[in-house]
């Protein structure tokens, strides 16, 4: 840390004294933000922040926390310890002019620390001020110090307690219950994650936590800082490659530390610190690394003649598809702007980090061949899906190709024109279409055949889809619309039946039909229009009789026979070891067929057990959390093919049983 030798000493004039602390109890929620569950972690994150500034100070190496027995936190930092000797205008000690003036500390004096993460910070004070006690402990110049307060006020001066040969500051405080009305428990996975965090942005510092109730703790030290933080975000997704760039230079007393890694994925993951607090809405910092990374970017592709003279050049969208990195900054005099303060404003930080980042992530694309062919090769391919994109979203609002007025040849329409008893069966293969056109209640069944393989589009973008003839029928014959123009009220049908063979590629075929409709229409999903058809698995025949039974799984094809075999032996028990010849000979039927795809039954027979409401069993297709669906999907139509293969085998887990 560049201040560590200047600034060694704290000098008592730099505290600036403000204000009492009864402002603070009158209206906690202004100074905390407010007295639920995070209100109270708030009080953590304020101590906690003064330790890791410690910590950036380079001071302290180990920032510990303990969430006591008796519901109280314990904070403990190796650093300097708050200064002890008599403050010149409060005519107290530093420890308890921090503890019991709002606002006052060496880094709102304009002096102090050089580096500041508890920018947000609004003080010690105000912990304490909320605090039904709080005890205090330093240890420096070989002394042990201590002192209580309760609600704010010092209960006793601040003594020496005993001997030491370490240096450092503990915090014990204990939430105020009449202010925390609604709790005042501490969340261990909060408080964790918060430390983890810390100790991303703090290379060399140790962050612990220990429940003492529990006995849980966890440590949290990386080598890698920034690096391993980049590394953590990238857990469970695919990277280009394994390498992460990595920079950490400073320019005019600004340090610039960024991180970056791509993945195949296309969102972009960038979070940008300033003085280790998070600055949500970015700021000056994000616009300079921007800059860079496009020209840089574009610059080696050129270069490289991977963009040729004539391709314009790679948008800054485009440079950052699957990127993930983490920008932090540190400097004296942070400027936020906004209301929130979220996002930094200091106008050379953008300069700064476009100059360090600009120079050396040339050297490393340079150093790097091969990383830097994928990334180049990467942002190509957005490159083109977007193009390709707006163009097919262009090219069909031009030729009209999904106004309502002509249907698309391939459907053959119900006479019906109620949406509510009308039904659209999307039906896979032209051979089971055509069955289910001659079979069907022309009345109120609609019948669109999609052919399978046409639509085996990879990772659905939306370009891809509306080249996809079979997706353009199914969004003209659905009468929705797709996209800025998707209207529910258009619908043209009630339920929407994906109906396909019981085998892996069905499953394919309906999987993907889901993720179409979840991708770009959701809503229909959410209001339950969306079902599978099951087609049944067996067909009985019983000699003699015309009418065959049908089962739709195995353990209903069992039950058939038992119930026959009990019907036929009477008072005899079935037992269901017997080999299965001899079932269905005592049964009285013959195994007519195991069904192994639609287009096995004719016209007759796919109205009677698969599309007849009367007979039929359907699925009901519900998302249950859109997020993990969305997830899901993402694995499924992602690179990982093992993972989809037994995923789509298991389709069922996220499609609810519903019979109608
Ligand atoms: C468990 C919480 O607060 N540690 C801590 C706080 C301070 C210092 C060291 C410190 C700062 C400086 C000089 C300086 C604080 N000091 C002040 C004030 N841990 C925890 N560790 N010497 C020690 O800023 O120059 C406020 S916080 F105001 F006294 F300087």
């Amino acid at each position: 840390m560049a201040n560590k030798s200047s600034k060694s000493d704290y000098s008592a004039e730099q505290i600036t004294v403000l204000e009492g602390l009864e402002p603070v109890r009158k209206r906690p929620g202004m100074y905390i933000g407010g007295t639920g569950a995070e209100g109270l972690h708030h009080l953590v994150w304020e101590i906690v922040d003064n330790a890791i500034d410690e910590a950036l100070a380079g001071y302290a190496k180990n920032v510990e926390v303990t969430l006591l027995e008796d519901g109280g936190v314990r904070v403990l930092d190796d650093g300097r310890g708050i200064p002890t000797e008599i403050h010149p205008k409060t005519g107290k000690s530093t420890v308890e002019t921090v503890l019991t003036v709002l606002h006052a500390g060496g880094k709102f004096g304009g002096g102090g620390y050089k580096v500041s993460g508890g920018l947000h910070g609004v003080g010690v004070s105000v912990v304490n001020a909320l605090s039904s006690s709080l005890i205090i402990r330093v240890f420096r110049d070989g002394k042990i110090y201590k002192q209580t307060y309760q609600l704010g006020a010092p209960t006793d001066e601040l003594k020496v307690v005993g001997k030491t040969d370490r240096t450092g500051t503990e915090i014990t405080f204990y939430p105020d219950a009449s202010i925390f009305k609604e709790t005042t428990s501490f969340n261990y996975e909060t408080i964790l994650d918060r430390l983890r965090h810390a100790a991303y942005l703090t290379k060399g510092v140790n962050t612990s936590i220990s429940d003492e109730a529990t006995g849980r703790r966890y440590s949290f030290y990386f080598e890698g800082g920034i690096r391993s933080y980049v590394k953590h975000l990238n857990i469970g997704k695919e990277v280009i490659d394994e390498d992460i760039f990595y920079v950490d230079k400073t320019v005019e007393d600004t340090q610039v530390e960024i991180a970056l890694q791509y993945t195949d994925a296309f969102n972009e993951t960038i979070k940008t610190f300033a003085n280790n607090v998070l600055n949500p809405d970015g700021g000056t910092h994000l616009t300079g690394f921007r800059s860079a990374l496009t020209r840089v970017i574009n610059d080696y592709a050129r270069k490289q003649g991977l963009l040729k003279e004539k391709e314009e050049n790679l948008s800054g969208e485009d440079t950052r598809e699957g990127i993930t990195a983490i920008i932090l900054v540190k400097l004296t005099d942070p400027q936020f702007e906004g209301q929130t303060k979220n996002k930094l404003g200091n106008p050379e930080v953008r300069g700064y980090v476009e100059s360090v980042l600009g120079e050396y992530l040339n050297y490393y694309l340079e150093e790097h061949p091969s990383v830097a062919r994928k990334i180049v090769g990467k942002a190509l391919l957005a490159a083109r899906a977007r193009k390709a994109a707006r163009a097919a979203r262009e090219n069909i609002i031009r030729k009209g190709i999904l106004d309502s007025a002509s249907m698309p040849g391939k459907l053959t329409d119900c006479s019906s024109k109620d949406p509510s008893n009308s039904e659209l069966f999307l039906v896979e293969g032209d051979s089971a279409g055509g069955s289910a056109k001659s079979g069907r209640d022309s009345t109120t069944q609609a019948i669109l055949p999609l052919r399978g393989k046409v639509l085996n589009v990879e990772r659905a973008r939306l370009d891809k889809m509306l080249a996809n003839n079979e997706i353009l029928s199914l969004i003209k014959a659905l009468g929705v619309g797709i996209e800025d123009t998707f209207d529910i009220k258009g619908l043209r049908y009630e339920r929407i039946i994906i109906m396909t063979d019981a085998d892996v590629d069905g499953a394919h075929i309906s999987t993907l039909l889901m993720t179409f409709f979840f991708r770009f229409m959701k809503e229909i999903i959410d209001r339950g229009h969306l079902y599978l058809a099951k087609p049944p698995l067996y067909e009985l025949v019983k000699p003699g009789r015309k009418e065959s039974v049908y089962a739709y799984s195995d353990e209903e094809l069992n039950k058939i026979i038992d119930d026959a075999i009990k019907a036929r032996k009477k008072s005899t028990e079935s037992n269901t070891d017997e080999n299965k010849e001899e079932r269905y000979k005592l049964a009285g039927f013959i195994e007519q067929k195991r069904y192994k795809g639609l287009g096995e039954m004719d016209a007759e027979q796919l109205f009677k057990t698969t599309m007849d409401p009367q007979n039929r069993v359907l699925v009901k297709v519900r998302v249950e959390d859109a997020e993990k669906a969305d997830a899901i999907f993402n694995k499924l139509m992602g690179t990982e093919v093992e993972l989809r293969k037994s995923f789509i085998q298991s389709r069922a887990k996220f499609v609810k049983d519903l019979d109608v």
